[in-house]
């Protein structure tokens, strides 16, 4: 029996709607939460953007084809650029692990040279072993000793005494002085060795990281074609008692310097106080949002500016690389956030990267051995450390539709000033 015509319409009509409904429900939720309540997973991300199918950035994207990234070929498409390590001869184990899955996943398709950096000279064991991991060049670096040497207007006194508070406050690494001398290295030091004086671009890489995407365009011509300063991964917030007079000292140095700010800087991210106003408050004024150094590809003539160089100047002549936990994270994010136009700053989603214990881990086929959205394997309290909410928030996500489009029509129109 034929059902009237009416009843036909408001049935198909409901159908309609269920189907509307059952396909909101499956797309995924606008919060994400860990299973598990008050997993400290940040609350107000309207969903992880690791999430959403990723690809590659937009084109131009240089890619290999013949020979023209061979190691041997002297007319390569390679631009002037380094994988740049700051290592130490015990840590070879951890090192070739780094190595192997970077080689694997981009450096044997485009054999950018390695160099390996040191203040003790790197052993024949080191050597060895590095060279036979890789067809690219291999650099091996001693640090000049007084770019490592604790400066000399240093207290000693006054740097153990501080220490001990430190550690009362359970900051890490507070009695070891090589770390201390490691991030003011690493934050003002490292591009002014005399054999890199020459290199533009660099990727640092420590010991013990894991690469799991395949990327199959050339990293550093996309930083140059794309007009891009610094590229991250991850977005943290610091320990705020490692810092607690970085942000001060900054805003000293801001008064005498205001000239130096970026017209499109990234103050609002560096100052928000609502996600975790306690960290700002033992800040004294700084969010703690940094990007999380020991993944970087950037080019070092932003550290060799005159903007940067009076800034670390200054903060080194301050002495909280020693008297406090000033790290060469918070240092560069700073200096970014504050001396350079923030859409030159670029998240390498498509590089699937962990530093134990944290990931950047995009929905790609081309990345194996991580969980796509999955920002930490450590405690679940550990999510509350991503500050990649406050980045979207105040710079925005360029790999989002809108935000894709407006870089598009930037590079059409010629790289900025
Ligand atoms: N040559 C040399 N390299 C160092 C020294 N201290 C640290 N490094 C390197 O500097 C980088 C950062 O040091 P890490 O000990 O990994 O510091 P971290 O990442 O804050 O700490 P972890 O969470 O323990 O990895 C790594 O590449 C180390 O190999 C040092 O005294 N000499
Ligand atoms: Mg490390």
């Amino acid at each position: 029996m034929a059902m009237p015509k009416p009843i036909r319409l408001l049935a198909a009509a409901t159908m309609a709607l269920f189907l509307f409904l059952v396909i909101q429900i499956m797309r995924s939720p606008t919060t994400v939460k860990l299973p598990g309540s008050n997993d400290g997973k940040v609350e107000d991300m309207a969903r992880d953007p690791n999430l959403d199918d990723t690809g590659e950035p937009p084109e131009p994207l240089w890619r290999v084809s013949g020979h023209n990234y061979d190691p041997d070929n002297p007319d390569s498409d390679r631009i002037n650029a380094t994988l740049l390590s700051l290592v130490r001869n015990k840590e070879l184990s951890q090192l070739v692990q780094s190595m192997q899955d970077l080689e694997r996943t981009w450096n044997h398709k485009f054999n950018y040279p390695w160099t390996f950096i040191n203040d003790e000279p790197f052993t024949a064991e080191f050597k060895q072993v590095t060279q036979a991991n890789t067809k690219a060049a291999c650099n091996y670096l001693l640090i000049p000793k007084e770019h490592w040497e604790i400066p000399s207007w240093i207290n000693q006194d006054l740097m153990h005494e501080s220490a001990n508070i430190l550690e009362e406050q359970d900051v890490q690494y507070a009695h070891m002085q090589s770390y201390h001398q490691m991030c003011r290295w690493n934050s003002g030091l490292f591009y002014k060795h005399p054999d890199l004086l020459d290199t533009q671009y660099y990727w640092r890489v420590e010991p013990n990281v894991h690469f799991f995407c395949d990327v199959d365009y050339d990293v550093f011509r996309y930083m140059h074609d794309h007009n891009k300063t610094y590229g991250f991964t991850v977005n943290l917030y610091d320990s705020p008692q490692s810092i607690a007079t970085l942000w001060p000292e900054t805003i000293k140095f801001l008064a005498a310097n205001n000239h130096l700010l970026a017209e499109n800087n990234a103050m609002n991210w560096l100052t928000d106080k609502e996600r975790r106003p306690e960290h700002n408050h033992k800040a004294n004024g700084y969010s703690t949002c940094h990007f999380w150094s020991n993944f970087e590809i950037a080019d070092m003539n932003f550290w060799r500016s005159p903007a940067y160089e009076a800034y670390f100047e200054h903060l080194d002549r301050a002495g909280g690389f020693f008297y406090e936990r000033w790290g060469d994270a918070p240092v560069h994010s700073i200096a970014l956030g504050l001396f350079e136009d923030k859409s030159k700053i670029h998240w390498f989603k498509d590089i699937g990267y962990q530093h134990i214990p944290f990931f950047n881990c995009p929905n790609s086929p081309k990345c194996k051995g991580c969980v796509k959205g999955r920002f930490t394997d450590g405690e679940a309290w550990l999510n509350k450390e991503d500050c990649r909410p406050n980045w979207f928030k105040f710079v925005g996500n360029e790999w989002s539709a809108a935000d894709s489009m407006s870089e598009a029509a930037a590079i059409a129109t010629g790289p900025a000033s």
